[in-house]
């Protein structure tokens, strides 16, 4: 049998076997279709059905998660933990808590975890969680109530050595502090290491916070480098306006970037004159409040409910919010309109018609398995510093981040070359993660 016949027979027997999982079954497409080279070179990969067994979940957990609203108002939701691949370490991902979670989402998200984790060259296996609950207009205390109820049931499946948590959309530092508030209540122990995102307050690293968002820019950069470029005065659009997007704005303003615009689900935020990062930090993060609310204390931004980031003329879009929040039209205004570079702050941010435009159109594309692998990988960090009880300050951590995002882009690039695509990022971030994972599961054996 071909290698590309036996790619789309495991493809097949994936959608088949998880029935109505659109977004599983896309990331692993994504991935799979560019193995063919690699198996081509590594007969022994295909022999040992490595593929087949990276695309079955070692373990999948489903709960429920009852809870109280303020009102006395019982509530069902329901919980998942897919502990997707721990051949590289103990299962390491982060939470998400959104209206949208089923499990096709959380495994699309598992799924691009492993291959992720393995190009932070950090000992971290893949997994994500999460839950159909939306903490947007709940109060503290039915957040609080909310994530003790998760943490109920979940705690028994977590351990610094067998599933470490973190957080992702609507989980910060507060969701993180409840759960391991619950978790510490539950199990008796102050076991650090069993989440990450903790508040540098009780455990947490500094840096956490800002490294998806820093390390996409750092992965930007990178790219634009290798072309003889850089980020100073160009013009930037990043669209969500959470954790990931707030630092990403950050770092591109640190760096002599010009970012005009920003979004959330509801619209999106346009300020020629740059964006003011501290009211955005503050509107978002203290005040919790929405993007549109920026508009009311700058008279001189567009606030445009219902409007595309991507109409915005830019240099470099960052998509930092969340799956396929950017289309082939969407793509095709973006390259239209001039734009260099591309990083993805959130995960599948593009769907695969979009990522096909920016690559005709020679556009430097960096995926979110590399490109976002700054926030695990700052996890893994804080990992290492729970287990020697030891804190590190933010400029040294900061550099090891910034160490971090330089090697995955250059392994990234190397790999690209080797293969036979230069400059072809989505290759050069499957193989790399891929081969990583492929050679321990043959070391491991049958497991
Ligand atoms: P936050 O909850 O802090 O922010 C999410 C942002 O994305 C908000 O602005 C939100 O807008 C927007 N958003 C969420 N869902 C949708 C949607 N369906 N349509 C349009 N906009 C949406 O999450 P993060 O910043 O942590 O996560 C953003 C992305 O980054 C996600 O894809 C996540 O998986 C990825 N990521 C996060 C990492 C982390 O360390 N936190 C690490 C690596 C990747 P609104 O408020 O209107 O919902
Ligand atoms: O998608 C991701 O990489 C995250 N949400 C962060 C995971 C983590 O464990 O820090």
């Amino acid at each position: 049998m071909s290698n590309a016949t036996r790619i789309e027979r495991i493809y097949d027997q994936v959608v088949r076997r998880n029935p109505g999982e659109a977004e599983f079954h896309q990331a692993v497409k994504e991935v799979i279709e560019t193995l063919g080279p690699v198996l081509a070179r590594h007969p022994e990969y295909a022999e040992h059905k490595i593929i087949e067994r990276i695309c079955e979940p070692e373990r999948q957990i489903i709960f429920r998660v009852p809870w109280h609203d303020d009102r006395g108002e019982v509530h069902i939701h329901r919980g998942f933990r897919v502990q997707f691949n721990s051949v590289l370490g103990p299962y390491k991902g982060g939470l998400r808590f959104h209206s949208s979670v089923y499990l096709g989402i959380i495994k699309f998200l598992g799924f691009e975890q492993i291959f992720k984790n393995a190009l932070t060259g950090m000992p971290i296996g893949g997994a994500k969680g999460g839950s159909d609950f939306d903490p947007k207009g709940r109060s503290d205390g039915e957040v609080m109530r909310f994530c003790q109820s998760f943490m109920t049931e979940l705690h028994r499946h977590l351990g610094e050595f067998t599933d470490v948590p973190a957080g992702d959309i609507g989980v910060g530092a507060r969701e993180v502090g409840y759960l391991f508030g619950q978790y510490k209540r539950m199990t008796n122990r102050y076991e650090s290491g069993v989440l990450t995102g903790k508040s540098p307050h009780w455990g947490g690293s500094l840096v956490r916070r800002e490294a998806t968002g820093y390390g996409t820019v750092h992965f930007v950069d990178e790219m634009l480098k290798a072309r003889g470029e850089s980020i100073e005065g160009k013009t930037c659009v990043v669209s969500g306006s959470g954790n990931v997007a707030i630092y990403a704005i950050e770092k591109l303003q640190q760096l002599g970037g010009r970012v005009i615009a920003c979004s959330d689900s509801n619209g999106v935020l346009h300020h020629e004159r740059g964006i003011d990062l501290a009211l955005v930090k503050r509107l978002k993060e203290v005040e919790r409040r929405r993007i549109k609310d920026y508009a009311l204390e700058h008279r001189d931004a567009q606030y445009i409910a219902g409007g595309s980031l991507w109409d915005i003329p830019c240099e470099i879009a960052l998509p930092c919010a969340t799956q396929n929040e950017l289309d082939e039209s969407a793509a095709r205004k973006l390259a239209g309109n001039g734009c260099k570079a591309i990083a993805e702050g959130a995960n599948m941010p593009t769907t695969p018609r979009g990522v096909r435009v920016f690559q005709q159109a020679g556009i430097a594309y960096g995926p979110g398995k590399a490109a976002n692998a700054g926030g695990v990988a700052t996890s893994a960090l804080e990992m290492q510093q729970n287990a020697s009880r030891d804190t590190w300050t933010f400029e040294h951590t900061e550099q090891r981040l910034q160490e971090i995002m330089q090697g995955i882009h250059h392994h990234c690039h190397e790999a690209a070359a080797e293969f036979g695509d230069p400059g072809n990022y989505v290759l050069g971030a499957n193989v790399v993660g891929f081969r990583r994972v492929a050679e321990a599961m043959l070391a491991l054996g049958v497991i």
